[in-house]
Order: C-alpha cells, then structure tokens, then sequence
C-alpha cells in the first residue's frame, strides 16, 4: 500500500473487535467494552514527548501526528475504543475565530464574541470539506493504521458548550458571559447555536465518510444551565444534530452510533434518553442503578468512574469497577470514567481499570 493509498477512505482492514459498536447497539457482548475519554493525552509520557515544543493546534492539523498520538494508548492497554486526536475547537476556528492553546493557560479567543453584532465576523459559509479536510484526513489516516484492532470514534462538541468558548473566550468557572447572551440577546444565541449546529452536522458526516466509525458529541458545559436553559439552548440542538445525521446517514444506507456526553445534565437524563442518540455518556454524579431506571432501558449506557478513583491502589479500582458493573449490568454498558483522564494519572492505574472491567464483567456474564 503506498502512502496515498492511506488517506482514501477505502479499503480500511476488517474490523476484530467489535464489543464496543454492539454495546452502543444494545446488544450482548462477552465482555464489556472499555476506552476513556483523554486516552491520548498528557498522562502518558510518550504523548508528553511527542508534543513537546510543538503548537497544540498545529499538532492538531497534522493527520500523521493525531494518528500517532491517537493510536499510543493503544499500544499500552487493551482499550476496545480508540478517540481521534483532535480538539472541539477546531470548529470555531473552522467558522473563522482565532483560537489558540496558551502552554499553563489552555485555550484562549484572543477576539471573543462580545455582542450580537460580532456574529458577522463569522464566515457566513463554512467549507467544512476544506476547512476541515485535516481531521477527515487524520480519521482515514487512523482507520487505515489501527488495522482493524478497534473502532475509531470521530467526535464533536455541541453547540452550547461551543458557543461558551466563543463568547468567554476560554475556560471559565461561571460562564457568565455566555449566559448574558442567553438572558439578554436570547434571538442572537439561538442564531448562534444554529449556524454551528448547521457546521456539526456536516463535520459529523465527513468524519463518517472519512472512516468513523462512532461519533460522540461532548456537551461538556450542560451543567452550567439549568434544566429551563438546558431546554431551550442544548436539548433542540442536540437532538437536532442526532436526527440530521442520522436521516443523512441513512439516505447512504450507512448507520453509526451516536453517544452524547451532556456534562453534569443530571436533570436531563429522561430527556437525553429520547434524544436520537444509541447511547448516553454519564459523569460521575449518577448513580448506575437509577440512571438505568431513568433511562428505562431505551438507550446505552456510558460511564461512569470518578477520573479521580484512579488515584486510589490497584484493589480499590478493581472493587469499584466490579460495583459499577454490578449497578450498570452487562449488556447496553460501556465503561468509561466520568469524565476525561488528567495529565498527574498513573499510566498503570489505567491499566488496572481497564483489566478490572474486563474481568468482572466476564465473570459476572458467566454468573447470569
Ligand atoms: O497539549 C495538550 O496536551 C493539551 C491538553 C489537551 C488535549 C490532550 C487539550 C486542550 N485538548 C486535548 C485533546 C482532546 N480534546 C481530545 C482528544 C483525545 C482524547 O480524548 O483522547 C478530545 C476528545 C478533546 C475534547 C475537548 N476539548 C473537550 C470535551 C471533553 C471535555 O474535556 O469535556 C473540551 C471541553 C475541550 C477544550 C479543551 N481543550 C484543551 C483543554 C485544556 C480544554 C479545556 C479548557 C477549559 O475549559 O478550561
């Protein structure tokens, strides 16, 4: 195969392990499927290595370095899932935003959007196929070089939480400033939200077309609405993004399950239930035994290890995975953490969380 060969979305190696796709599908699985969300990232000393000296967003445009830092946590853990390298504000860049990674500071708009009026500073089309052409590139890439081993998940992040980083212009522990937007130019927000739910849905698609093979869309800023917000400025979206890609997905006779990870929207779980997607990504704060209850069975479940029980020795991760498993059941579960890995992690108790699900749940399999 000649290096070309690896950025057409053809051709891709046959798909072993398929725990993960059944899972998000309903059905049983001999053992439950496990990947984490920042698999690729800072706790690892070879991804701290092969980023050093280097722009995070420039890393980002390379198809050769996302494959590459996509595919080292699967080198060290049998991990039945693996994430693309990427960042969800790529999609403002894409619409026009200038967004850079400040090493100490993360991710920083040096030009916000502070009124309704700066929306015409957005691009008024976005090329998604050529303003993007370098995440497809880097899936197709990926697709081609994880040979089969596991499916790759393309992803996304949802508009609210995009919207968040575009007015605040970065991290911020109240969002206050995007908030303003929805209490006081609430006609403008939802303009907003729908000119990047317009960019999503298109990204979403070429990600699929480039060789995805599941997409998550990361709503990681819910938990600063209230349920009343929620509903009005994330939930529409959502379920927006859900049903246009699968109508579109549909219409090409193709089908790939979609996960949505709605931060801390404990009130919205019976809502994100009904939302269009196979499976519900949950953070820590829920408790697997009622979020099963509330979900009644319609839909996957993901999650839910508190990131920080990885601090804990080898044993306690294992008792707690086993009792997580226990709440989730075996079959629609993918056990993941509640939300992602951080860089101070121990590569080792990775390990151990991984291996933990993989035993437990094929002893408790064996038990029903
Ligand atoms: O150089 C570095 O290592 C910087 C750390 C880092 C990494 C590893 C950032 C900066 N982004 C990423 C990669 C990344 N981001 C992935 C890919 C790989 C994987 O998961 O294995 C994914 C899925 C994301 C998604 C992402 N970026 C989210 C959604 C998930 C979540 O954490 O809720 C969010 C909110 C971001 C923004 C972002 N990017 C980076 C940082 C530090 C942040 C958070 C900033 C903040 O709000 O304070």
């Amino acid at each position: 195969m000649s290096k070309n060969d690896l950025i057409i979305p053809k051709d891709f190696p046959e798909l072993k392990n398929d725990a993960f796709l059944r899972a998000a599908r309903g059905e049983e699985t001999e053992h439950v499927p496990v990947w984490c969300m920042r698999q690729a990232g800072r706790y690892l000393p070879e991804f701290r290595k092969s980023r050093e000296g280097k722009d995070f967003f420039e890393t980002c445009q390379s198809p050769a370095a996302c494959c590459e830092l996509t595919l080292q946590p699967l080198r060290r853990f049998p991990f039945d899932a693996a994430i693309i390298f990427s960042d969800i504000l790529v999609v403002p860049q894409a619409m026009g935003m200038d967004v850079q990674m400040v090493p100490g500071k993360g991710p920083t708009f040096p030009e916000p959007l502070k009124e309704p009026e700066d929306l015409q500073r957005l691009r008024a089309k976005v090329d998604v196929k050529q303003e993007l052409d370098y995440v497809f590139k880097a899936i197709t890439l990926t697709r081609h070089k994880i040979e089969g081993k596991v499916p790759l998940i393309g992803f996304t992040g949802a508009p609210w939480t995009l919207m968040s980083y575009m007015i605040e212009g970065g991290g911020s522990p109240t969002h206050s400033k995007a908030k303003r937007w929805l209490y006081r130019h609430p006609e403008a927000s939802h303009i907003l939200l729908g000119r990047l739910t317009d960019v999503i849905v298109e990204y979403l698609l070429g990600q699929v077309a480039a060789g995805a093979q599941a997409l998550q869309v990361f709503e990681s800023h819910a938990g600063i609405l209230g349920p009343t917000e929620f509903k009005d400025f994330s939930l529409p979206y959502l379920r927006d993004i859900a049903r246009r890609v699968k109508d579109k997905l549909k219409e090409n006779g193709q089908d790939v399950p979609m996960i949505v990870f709605a931060k801390d929207a404990h009130y919205g779980l019976e809502d994100l239930s009904r939302s269009g997607y196979e499976v519900v990504g949950l953070d820590w704060t829920l408790d697997p035994r009622s979020a099963r209850e509330r979900t009644g069975g319609k839909v996957s479940l993901q999650g839910n290890m508190d990131p920080c029980a990885l601090y804990a020795p080898k044993e306690r991760i294992s008792e707690i995975v086993k009792k997580m498993l226990e709440g989730f059941g075996t079959k629609g579960y993918i056990a993941n953490l509640g939300h992602g890995l951080y860089p101070d992690m121990d590569p080792e108790s990775v390990g151990a969380f991984v291996d933990a699900v993989h035993q437990h749940s094929k002893l408790l399999n064996k038990q029903i």
